[in-house]
């Protein structure tokens, strides 16, 4: 896992687990413990649970991360 992804990149990710289930351009929760679990596991072992990580990503609040919200993972992964 590279610390730093390209826009494009994170897109990519973004897609793959987007389209699992329901809407393909939003992240369920089921789709985000996924891409998380298999893209960056690291950030569930410090001080994030899933459930912390989503409601932070999901910013307003209609229970799915779309792209833009996504992207907020973005600060998280440099930190
Ligand atoms: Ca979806
Ligand atoms: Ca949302």
């Amino acid at each position: 896992m590279s610390a730093k992804l390209s826009s494009k990149e994170l897109k990519s990710i973004f897609e793959k687990y987007a389209a699992k289930e329901g809407d393909p351009n939003q992240l369920s929760k089921e789709e985000l413990r996924l891409l998380i679990q298999n893209e960056f596991p690291s950030l569930l072992k410090d001080q994030n649970t899933l459930e912390d990580l989503f409601k932070e990503l999901d910013e307003n609040g209609d229970g799915e991360v779309s792209f833009e919200e996504f992207q907020g993972l973005l600060k998280k992964i440099a930190q």
